[in-house]
């Protein structure tokens, strides 16, 4: 068996990180309660933090994107309305169907380039409810957008999308999962992003290292709403201090290294894109990702990647998708290159 910190290069994405030294140190001296009673005061904290980060009134501590991004859904929306998704998004493509399941909604689907829809695809697609047709509540947004290659919305964007909404009478929710990726790729802060969303929710267990946890942001109303749909799935964890602990430190020490994850990903497409059956598309590689067209079959690339130690993803046939993150330094970044190389050239 490989020593897993040692002997691993782990690309397969940033949710892999481990605990930092700080995080156990965080989660052996946080002041506990119980956060469905409502008194966790580690939770209290965590909460009030992300609230101030997105620039929203408060926040809620889920266990995960999944269960964050649905309770958004079925907060804001009631059974048969629309919502409008862009179509490789997380919340259409890896969230098992749940919109349907849980919050009885049509999905409507919208291109886009690169993860990033033009304003006027919304505004065609917005409809209001009459006697045949389902009205649109509810635009959904990906930032960055994960299937595209970890692309940016720009703030253009997001402006745009919120103006459509406003007329509209629709809400907009940011699956966020790694907004603190895009605000560290356009150089500005998360309530940037956020001032154009009613709701964004963020994850702890991506980029920022902590081992689990995502956090809903929104009104205050609106949470208190969410917090229902929270114990309805079964989302209300008890003494929830523990992983709220790894979370703040996340919120205070992890978020300035994630421009290290980028400059790693440029690295690693930079040094392998001469690479014989290898072509990366250099306008996806904004943040901690790089994706990978390659000429055999992605997964016997992830294959003879791994019997070199580093593990990867093909998420579709021709593809590898790398991820960088807070367990990947430079000595692993130039081990991911070695192998990439070797691989390459059909050693
Ligand atoms: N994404 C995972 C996989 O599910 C694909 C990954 O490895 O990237 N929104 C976005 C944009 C995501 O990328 C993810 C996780 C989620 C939501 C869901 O987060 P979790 O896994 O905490 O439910």
């Amino acid at each position: 068996m490989p020593d897993y910190q040692r002997d691993v290069v782990d690309l397969r994405s940033d949710t892999v990180t481990r605990p930092t030294p700080e995080m156990y140190e965080a989660m052996m001296n946080a002041p506990l309660g119980d956060d469905v009673l409502g008194d966790d005061p580690t939770v209290i904290e965590l909460e009030k933090l992300a609230a101030s980060k997105t620039g929203k009134e408060a926040a809620l501590f889920v266990p995960s994107g999944t269960m964050g991004n649905q309770i958004a859904l079925a907060t804001h929306t009631r059974p048969g309305d629309a919502i409008l998704v862009e179509e490789d998004a997380h919340i259409l493509l890896y969230e098992v169907g749940a919109p349907g399941v849980i919050s009885s909604v049509v999905t409507w689907t919208l291109p886009s380039n690169k993860g990033v829809m033009a304003p006027e695809t919304i505004e065609r697609r917005v409809k209001k409810q009459d006697l045949h047709t389902p009205g649109t509540t509810l635009l959904c947004i990906e930032n960055t957008h994960n299937r595209a290659g970890g692309t940016v919305v720009p703030l253009a964007n997001m402006a745009a999308y919120a103006d459509i909404a406003r007329k509209a009478e629709m809400k907009v929710h940011l699956d966020g999962a790694r907004v603190f990726n895009a605000a560290t790729a356009l150089n500005v802060a998360v309530s940037e992003i956020a001032q154009h969303v009613d709701t964004v929710n963020f994850c702890l267990s991506k980029g920022l290292g902590s081992p689990i946890g995502s956090l809903l942001c929104g009104s205050s109303d609106f949470i208190d709403a969410a917090r229902f749909w929270r114990k309805r799935l079964g989302g209300g964890m008890r003494q929830a201090g523990l992983l709220a602990a790894c979370g703040i430190v996340s919120l205070t020490k992890m978020v300035d290294r994630l421009a290290d994850d980028h400059r790693r990903a440029r690295a690693l497409a930079s040094a392998i894109s001469e690479l014989p059956g290898v072509a990366i598309d250099w306008d996806t590689v904004q943040t901690n990702m790089v994706f990978i067209k390659v000429d055999a079959p992605g997964a016997q690339w992830v294959e003879r990647l791994r019997e070199l130690g580093v593990w990867a993803l093909a998420p579709g046939a021709n593809v590898l998708r790398l991820v960088f993150h807070a367990d990947i330094d430079d000595a692993k970044l130039e081990r991911a290159i070695e192998a990439f190389k070797k691989v390459g050239a059909g050693v």
